[in-house]
C-alpha cells in the first residue's frame, strides 16, 4: 500500500515508450566528440554539397542560414547510453538542402562531412524527413562551440552520433560506406529503438 502511494506519487523518470532499450535519462547535456573542439572562422566557412546531385553547391554561412527555418523538438539518445528528452533545434531544415542541390536518381547514401575531417554515413531515406535540420540554436541560444557551433547536424531518430558537429558538407553516393565511428564498429544505421548500435546488431 505505501509502496503504491510512493510510486504513484512520482512522476514518471523515464516512461518506457519514449526511452529507447538500454538508454538512461539525463538532465545535462553531456558533451562528447573525437577530437578537438575546432575553432571556425565565419568568415571563411562553406559548405559544400557534391556526388550525386543535379546542383553541386559551395555556400557560404550567410546564404546557407538563408535557404531556411525550422524548429524541432525532439529526445536525443547517445549510443554511450544517455538520452536526453525536450530539445529544440533551430536551423535549415534538410528539405531545404535537398531541394536545392537535387539528388539524382542513384544517390541513396549521404556520407556527411565535418571539421577536422570527422564523417558520418546516413541513408538519404533518413535525412529525407521533416524532423532531420542543421541546427545552429538550441533550446533558444546560439549553440556553444562544444555542442557544434556554427552548425550541427540533427538527425533525432538515430543514435546522435549521426548528428555530426561542426558538419561543412554532404556527399551523395550510390554505394553506403562507413564513416568514423562506423569505421570502428558502430552500426551503419543505428535506429536505437533497435538497438543498432555496433555491427552485427
Ligand atoms: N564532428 C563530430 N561530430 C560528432 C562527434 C564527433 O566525434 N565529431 N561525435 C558524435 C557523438 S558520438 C555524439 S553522442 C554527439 C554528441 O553531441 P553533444 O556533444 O552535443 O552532446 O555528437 C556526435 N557528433
Ligand atoms: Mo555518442
Amino acid at each position: 500500500m505505501a509502496f503504491d502511494f510512493f510510486m504513484k506519487g512520482r512522476a514518471p523518470e523515464a516512461p518506457k515508450d519514449r526511452l529507447p532499450p538500454g538508454q538512461y535519462l539525463t538532465k545535462g547535456w553531456p558533451v562528447l566528440h573525437y577530437g578537438d573542439v575546432p575553432r571556425v572562422q565565419l568568415s571563411t566557412w562553406t559548405f559544400r554539397v557534391w556526388g550525386l546531385v543535379a546542383r553541386p553547391q559551395e555556400w557560404t554561412y550567410e546564404q546557407f542560414l538563408a535557404l531556411g527555418h525550422a524548429a524541432v523538438t525532439c529526445d536525443i539518445h547517445c549510443v554511450t547510453r544517455w538520452s536526453k528528452f525536450d530539445n529544440t533545434f533551430e536551423g535549415v531544415p534538410f528539405r531545404k538542402v535537398l531541394e536545392a542541390v537535387q539528388p539524382l536518381p542513384d544517390a541513396r547514401f549521404v556520407m556527411v562531412h565535418a571539421e577536422h575531417g570527422f564523417t558520418t554515413n546516413v541513408p538519404l531515406a533518413d535525412l529525407d524527413r521533416d524532423d532531420v535540420l542543421f541546427a545552429h540554436k538550441h533550446n533558444g541560444a546560439e549553440l556553444t562551440p562544444e555542442h557544434g557551433w556554427p552548425l550541427r547536424l540533427v538527425v533525432p531518430h538515430l543514435y546522435f552520433w549521426k548528428s555530426a558537429k561542426w558538419v561543412r558538407g554532404l556527399e551523395f553516393r550510390a554505394e553506403d560506406a562507413p564513416g568514423f565511428w562506423e569505421s570502428y564498429g558502430y552500426h551503419m544505421r543505428g535506429d536505437p529503438w533497435q538497438e543498432q548500435r555496433y555491427w552485427g546488431d
